[in-house]
């Protein structure tokens, strides 16, 4: 693979990053500990009853995805995709049930991605953790162009040999079309696009692939004529900015490669939240409560194991297509009360039961550590300016967050909420 001649305009500097993703992560977490459950379907979702639309998938393993299943639908109706199975554990169901539900367990999790991230820590120059199972990581100088598929398969075999879980790999010139590239082979997937190529990777695939750009914003860019990422590099930007702001232009730029933030360490967070979407905008007060108080109860549980305590507490509603409120409410002192939490965001809520709602969020914020330490002024500061920076996540996902790099994330489905912690302003 030698070097490519370099379209001009795209990217602009030699950097190598990679972006590693773990395949069907909360199922692969499972496997590891009760490893008959490999090659088997295997559904992770939380607060499943049986025989009702009660629950979520968070993740399903591939086996299972092969029968139609997705995240963020009905657990019932997830298992009745999935060919009759008689191991229903972690379900006071009896028999009969299909595939394997698993509920969630984070601190399992967690402690997973602890180890991968050790190990990603120790074969890079930086690492940016994104969520809990993917990160950027430049490796500049740890390889080069000649090398890095060797790399990038040394990178799996270790992930795999070590933790325990397959990760797909992409490597690429930018952040953001190495996270394209993860993504590209899934599962088990290395993807290599080299300097002068990405354009040119990018240009067949749907718009959809396309870094920033989710589902709500794809279907928006099918009406102006744009299906691929092609098609997007050669849309012209002051319709692109004018229909959707900044991101649009965000969006065109890495459509053409072009992107050259650096992979930076993520900074203290200034919040701590998680979202979700409906996989239909709902106006059901019940289901919308539901799915508030899930989404409280994952925030609380984040906020105790890494042991922080919150003073505001805020909720985020998404109506359809774009329209974003927020409220919050602040204590008069840092607590972390789950309870609490979710009873301060269904009273923030309650002005909004019964609208129409495609999206929720939960979140805490003026953080407190129980390591003492208090973020000076200027952490706040520095997080905040790079929060900004990277995030303008069409549906408002992101802005000052733990994990507010993937302006796509917005529009990610996160059905339940489980899966990263994501921050939106
Ligand atoms: P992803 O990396 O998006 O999904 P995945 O690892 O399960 O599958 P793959 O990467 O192979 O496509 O998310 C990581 C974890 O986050 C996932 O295992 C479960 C959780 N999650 C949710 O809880 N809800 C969701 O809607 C999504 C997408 C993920
Ligand atoms: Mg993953």
């Amino acid at each position: 693979m030698g070097r490519t001649v370099r379209l001009p305009g795209t990217e602009t500097r030699d950097r190598i990053v990679a972006h590693v993703d773990v395949d069907c992560f909360y199922a692969a977490c499972e496997r590891l500990r009760e490893p008959a459950l490999r090659g088997e379907p295997v559904v992770v979702g939380m607060g499943y009853e049986p025989g009702t639309d009660h629950g979520a998938v968070a993740t399903a393993s591939y086996e299972a995805r092969r029968f139609g299943v997705e995240s963020a639908m009905a657990i019932t109706q997830a298992l009745e995709l999935l060919p009759r199975k008689i191991d229903v554990a972690g379900t006071d169901h009896p028999v009969s049930e299909a595939g394997f539900y698993r509920p969630v367990d984070m601190s399992f999790y967690e402690s997973v991605a602890g180890d991968t991230r050790e190990l990603l820590h120790g074969r890079a120059e930086t690492v940016r953790e994104v969520s809990i199972d993917e990160a950027y990581l430049d490796v500049t100088g740890r390889t080069d162009w000649e090398t890095v598929e060797a790399f990038g398969g040394e990178l799996r075999a270790a992930i795999e040999g070590e933790v325990g879980v397959t990760a797909s790999v992409g490597v690429a010139p930018t952040m953001s079309a190495a996270k394209v590239a993860s993504d590209h082979d899934k599962p088990d997937g290395l993807v290599v696009v080299e300097p002068g190529e990405v354009a040119e990777f990018l240009a067949p695939l749907d718009v959809e692939a396309v870094h920033g750009v989710g589902p709500v914003t794809a279907r928006a860019l099918r009406e102006l004529g744009i299906e691929t990422a092609g098609d997007l590099a050669e849309a012209d930007p002051a319709v692109l900015g004018s229909e959707f702001g900044e991101r649009g232009r965000r969006v065109h730029r890495f459509a053409r490669g072009a992107d050259d933030r650096a992979v930076e360490p993520r900074g203290r967070p200034k919040s701590l939240s998680r979202e979700s979407a409906f996989t239909e905008a709902t106006d059901s007060p019940d289901r919308q409560r539901e799915r508030l108080r899930t989404l409280a109860a994952a925030v609380a549980e984040r906020a105790r194991s890494r042991g922080v305590s919150y003073r505001t507490v805020g909720i985020k509603t998404v109506e359809p297509p774009f329209d974003v409120n927020t409220r919050a409410r602040s204590l008069p002192g840092p607590v972390a009360d789950g309870d609490l939490l979710a009873e301060v965001a269904l009273e923030l809520f309650a002005e909004f039961a019964g609208d129409p709602v495609r999206k929720l969020g939960v979140r805490v914020s003026n953080l407190s550590f129980a390591d003492g330490e208090q973020p000076s002024l200027t952490e706040w500061t520095n997080t905040t300016t790079a929060s900004d920076e990277e995030s303008d996540t069409p549906d408002g996902q992101h802005s000052l967050a733990e994990y507010n790099e993937d302006p796509g994330d917005e529009e990610r489905n996160t059905p339940d909420g489980q899966r990263s912690l994501t921050g939106y302003d």
